[in-house]
This record gives structure tokens, C-alpha cells and sequence, in this order.
């Protein structure tokens, strides 16, 4: 089989990329545009594996998305502007990105005729937020994102089942809760907070750091994302998630735990505004389907998280001070071409 993967050098993606190398004998394409949060250090250790290439690029610009879909079987995508302060400040690019770059590849991947599967990656927060004592999401949930952010998402799922309803596009869905493991980029809560203990800085909380999320270790979406590319029912939503619903602060004093710092370096700071409350997912469908299941406990992910961070400072250190943006052009020889 040949993939294209979108946003492979992006947290998730890049675990995805290094799952399939690891233990499927696939070809895989991954076209990433290289934003601030696409890092080719990531990858950089299987750069010269006989099946993988990278191609620097953007999901909605549509010449190239169509040469590269004549060249696959199936589509993984994961390809988007990811982080909901950001969509706070400017939703521009996510509307770009997200559901305008969703829309190329469906085009691109209908006229190309491809044999495979669309698995488009998508996630729970385009079901909204819950009250503490309501049952967890469900795929047949009606959508209420409340950033742009995941109403970008909601947007792109939407574009997705109208392929599937319209053309008969064989398109999967996946719905995962919050992430963390490896590679994740450091504007998000977990990495933020473990690096800025291992650097003496405050800890910031948004709000009374009450808000719940769902916590799921990133190699068991990347399991459940595979799963749905081999196993996955055309047309199908799978939830995928951790069983693991924490407060933020209870994150937090785990992650202070294991560095062995006190909770004085927490800071409460002005709450993000429509700051969703709770997130939780119902995943027996892909239990059921696709025999799926999360197979890390939240005590052992967060050990290993931290330590690799611990383990991995110089990934870290050169995201800090900009310097993996010049990791292409070393590589490449040439310019970036976008501002970080
Ligand atoms: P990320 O921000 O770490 O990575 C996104 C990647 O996409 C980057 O490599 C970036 O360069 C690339 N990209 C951005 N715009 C692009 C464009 N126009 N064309 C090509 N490449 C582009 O994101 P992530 O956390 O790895 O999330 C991956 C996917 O999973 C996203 O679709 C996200 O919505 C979804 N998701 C994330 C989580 C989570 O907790 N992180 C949970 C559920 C779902
Ligand atoms: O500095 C912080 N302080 C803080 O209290 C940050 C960055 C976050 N938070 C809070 C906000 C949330 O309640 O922590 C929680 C998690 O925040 P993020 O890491 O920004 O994740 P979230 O907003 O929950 O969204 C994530 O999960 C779903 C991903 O970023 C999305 O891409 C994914 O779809």
C-alpha cells in the first residue's frame, strides 16, 4: 500500500510515520508544509528509510496535491493548525488549512481515482464541551465546537461525510481526546508544563485549572488511526480516547511529581476565553469495529513523557531558540519560505 500522509512532521504524524516503518511494509509519502509546528528533527533519524520521502508542501495547494494523489492508494490525514489559543488570536489559517486544505485533498483524491481508504483525523472537540455529570461523546453527538479552532475541525469532518454521501468516497473519521507523548510541540499543556519546570519558569494554569480533558497517550491514537486505515467501515466516526479523565491540575501535580519540584512554581493566569469545561469519549464503537483499544495507563505515559523530555532536551532546546527552522535548508539546500 501507498499513503500519503499530511502533517507527518507534526506531533502525531510523525509517531503515525514511525509506527507504520516500524511494523508495516508500506510506502509512505509525507507532505508537510513545515509551519512552526512541523519539525523535521523529528524524523530526521529515518530520513533515508527505502520507504519513506518527504515533500515539503501545503494540503491545499491543489497542483501538487493532485500529482501526489496519482502516486497513492489511501490518504492519512492529519495535516492542521492545531492549537486553540492560536485560533483565539488569528483563525485565518485555520480556516486555510483546515477546511480548505481538507476540501483539496477529497478533490484530489475522487479524480485521482484512488484505490484506498481517506482516514481524516479529527477530534473531540468538535462535540463541545460537557457538564460534569454527562454521559461521555458519542459519534452520532451533534456538534457544538465552540473556538475556531474545532469548529475548522467540525467544518473539515462535515466536508469529509458530504465526500462520502456525495461521490461514495470511501472516507473514515477519527475523533481522538487530548494527546501527549513524544514530539509534542511545547505550546501545549503537558510539554509547556514539564519544560518549564526543567527550567525553573512558573507553571501557568488558565482559570481555577478545573477543566477535565480526556488524556491519551499518542502511540494509542496512532494504533487507533492505523487501525482505522486497514479495518475501518467506509463512511464510519470512530472516538477514540484514553479512559482518563483528569483536571488540569491534577496533570500538573503529576508532572511536578515526577520532577521532583513543588506545586509554588504554579501560577493561575486569566482563563482562555470559551474555555471548554470537559471533554470525555465514548469509544466502544472502535472497541467493537476495530477491536481497538487504549493500551497505556496514564502512570506510565506521563513517566516515559517526562523522560524523554528529560532525555531529549537538545529536540527541545533548538524549538526554543528557532534553530530546528533551519534544519530544511541544511538538509535541502534550500529556504523555508514561511515565517516561523
Ligand atoms: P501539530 O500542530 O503538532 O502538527 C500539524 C502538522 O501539520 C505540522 O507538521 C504542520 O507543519 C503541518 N501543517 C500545517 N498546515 C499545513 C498545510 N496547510 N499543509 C501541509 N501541512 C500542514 O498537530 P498534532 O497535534 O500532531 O495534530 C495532528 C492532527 O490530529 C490534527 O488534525 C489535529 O486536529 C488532530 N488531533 C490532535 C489532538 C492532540 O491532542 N494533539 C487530538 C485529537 C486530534
Ligand atoms: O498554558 C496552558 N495552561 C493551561 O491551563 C495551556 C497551553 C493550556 N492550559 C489548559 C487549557 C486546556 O484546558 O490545559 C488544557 C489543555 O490545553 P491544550 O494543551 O491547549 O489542549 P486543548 O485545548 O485541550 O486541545 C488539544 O486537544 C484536542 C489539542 O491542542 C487539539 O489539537 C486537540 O484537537
Amino acid at each position: 500500500m501507498k499513503i500519503l500522509v499530511t502533517g507527518g512532521c507534526g506531533f502525531i504524524g510523525s509517531n503515525f510515520i514511525r509506527l507504520l516503518l516500524d511494523s508495516r511494509d508500506y510506502e509512505i509519502t509525507n507532505l508537510d508544509a513545515l509551519t512552526y509546528a512541523g519539525n523535521l528533527e523529528s524524523l530526521s533519524d529515518l530520513e533515508d528509510h527505502p520507504n519513506y520521502r518527504f515533500v515539503k508542501g501545503r494540503i491545499e495547494d491543489r497542483d501538487l496535491v493532485a500529482e501526489l494523489m496519482r502516486q497513492v492508494d489511501s490518504v492519512v490525514n492529519f495535516a492542521a493548525e492545531s492549537h486553540v489559543d492560536r485560533s483565539i488570536q488569528d483563525a485565518s489559517s485555520f480556516i486555510t488549512t483546515n477546511v480548505m486544505g481538507t476540501q483539496v485533498l477529497l478533490d484530489a483524491f475522487r479524480r485521482a481515482g484512488c484505490k484506498g481508504v481517506f482516514v481524516h483525523v479529527s477530534t473531540d472537540e468538535v462535540y463541545g464541551s460537557l457538564a460534569p455529570d454527562e454521559p461521555a461523546f458519542k459519534e452520532t453527538d451533534s456538534l457544538y465546537p465552540n473556538s475556531p479552532y474545532s469548529a475548522s475541525k467540525a467544518s473539515s469532518d462535515l466536508l469529509c461525510r458530504a465526500a462520502w454521501k456525495t461521490f461514495g468516497l470511501p472516507v473514515v473519521i477519527t475523533r481522538c481526546s487530548n494527546n501527549y507523548g513524544p514530539y509534542q510541540f511545547p505550546e501545549k499543556l503537558i510539554p509547556l508544563m514539564i519544560i518549564n519546570g526543567l527550567e525553573g519558569r512558573k507553571l501557568p494554569v488558565y482559570g481555577d485549572g478545573q477543566n477535565i480533558r480526556d488524556w491519551i497517550f499518542v502511540l494509542d491514537h496512532c494504533r487507533g488511526c492505523l487501525a482505522a486505515l486497514e479495518k475501518g467501515r467506509k463512511g464510519a466516526i470512530y472516538n477514540f480516547g484514553g479512559r482518563c479523565e483528569k483536571t488540569n491540575m491534577e496533570v500538573i501535580r503529576s508532572i511536578l511529581e515526577i520532577l521532583g519540584l513543588s506545586e509554588e512554581m504554579i501560577e493561575f493566569v486569566k482563563d482562555r476565553p470559551g474555555h471548554d469545561r470537559r471533554y470525555a469519549m465514548d469509544t466502544s464503537l472502535a472497541m467493537r469495529e476495530l477491536d481497538w483499544r487504549p493500551e497505556v495507563s496514564f502512570e506510565r505515559g506521563i513517566e516515559d513523557t517526562v523522560k524523554w523530555y528529560v532525555d531529549n532536551r537538545y529536540w527541545w532546546e533548538r524549538i526554543i531558540s528557532g534553530q530546528y527552522r533551519n534544519y530544511y535548508r541544511v538538509q535541502y539546500g534550500k529556504d523555508l519560505g514561511v515565517k516561523p
